[in-house]
């Protein structure tokens, strides 16, 4: 845990930036009891990426992917938002200006209030027809056996970025702009090795700006970091952002 020496210099960032960017990745919802991808509780442990997260798995087996998929909206169901998610949400209230970027599929964010957040890797509530294209939300849990169709007849997808697809590129356009615009980065529960989201911190560090990193480890961008707090994001957001 932090000193209180490290963790008033990151309080004083935070007080005194007026605009502030948090990217985020599953570590922030480790404490919603929602699995991350690579720490010991992996999803990652269970299942292989290539095995799930990728189009030619969905292509190759659509029941499988779609059996991890409903699982994880099983459990992202029963959760609820933490601390952390709480802490930005009201960060976001009260500067003046505050944008969410996460990498995060499970929509936590947003049950906490958070408004102003760009979802590099879409949302596990939205599906997409793979033939038309057709996106709409659904919160069915759990989801019957069979993949869900669409009305068009095409299989429903979970509307999520596979590995080997791209971002969409309006979200990852203006969460690059506003890395490079803020006043303060946070990077909060994220191992840092997925691209190009990754490079929304570097682009904060390229800029000049400071960077706060919230982890319980070390991460390949812990030496970019302005301040690395190691830690729990709800413990540390909480010590770090006004009440
Ligand atoms: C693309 C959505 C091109 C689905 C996900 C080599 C070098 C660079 C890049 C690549 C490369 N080889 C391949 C690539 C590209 C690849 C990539 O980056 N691979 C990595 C693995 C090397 N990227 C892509 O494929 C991207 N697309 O490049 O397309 C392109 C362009 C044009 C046209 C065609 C193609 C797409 C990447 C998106 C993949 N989708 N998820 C789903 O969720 O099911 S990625 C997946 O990883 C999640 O989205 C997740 O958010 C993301 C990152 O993981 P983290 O969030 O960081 O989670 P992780 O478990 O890893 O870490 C958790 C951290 O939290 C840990 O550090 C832990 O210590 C910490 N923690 C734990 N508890 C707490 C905590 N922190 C705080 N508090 C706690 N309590
Ligand atoms: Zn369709």
């Amino acid at each position: 845990m932090p000193g209180e020496a490290e963790i008033e210099a990151g309080r004083r960032l935070v007080r005194e930036a007026g605009q502030i960017v948090a990217l985020t990745g599953a570590g922030i919802s480790a404490e919603s009891g929602v699995p991350t991808f690579r720490g010991a509780d992996g999803l990652w442990k269970t299942y292989r990426p290539e095995d799930l997260a990728t189009p030619e798995a969905f292509r190759r087996n659509p029941a499988l992917v779609w059996e991890w998929y409903d699982w994880r909206r099983q459990r992202i169901a029963a959760a609820r938002p933490n601390p952390g998610h709480e802490a930005l949400a009201r960060l976001e209230k009260t500067k003046p200006r505050f944008t969410l970027v996460t990498q995060n599929v499970d929509g936590l964010h947003q049950l906490a209030g958070s408004r102003n957040l760009h979802e590099l890797h879409g949302c596990l509530w939205t599906l997409r027809c793979v033939d038309c294209g057709e996106e709409r939300e659904d919160r069915t849990v759990p989801l019957p056996a069979i993949p869900p169709r669409c009305a068009c007849g095409g299989l429903l997808r979970p509307g999520v970025v596979w590995f080997g697809e791209p971002l969409p590129v309006e979200t990852l356009q203006a969460s690059l702009e506003e890395a490079r615009a803020c006043d303060l980065l946070l990077v909060v529960g994220t191992s840092a090795v997925v691209y190009p989201a990754a490079g929304v911190a570097h682009a904060a560090v390229e800029a000049g700006h400071p960077v706060i990193e919230i982890n319980p480890d070390e991460t390949p961008f812990t030496p970019h970091a302005t301040i690395s707090l190691r830690g729990r994001a709800g413990e540390i957001l909480r010590r770090i952002c006004p009440p």
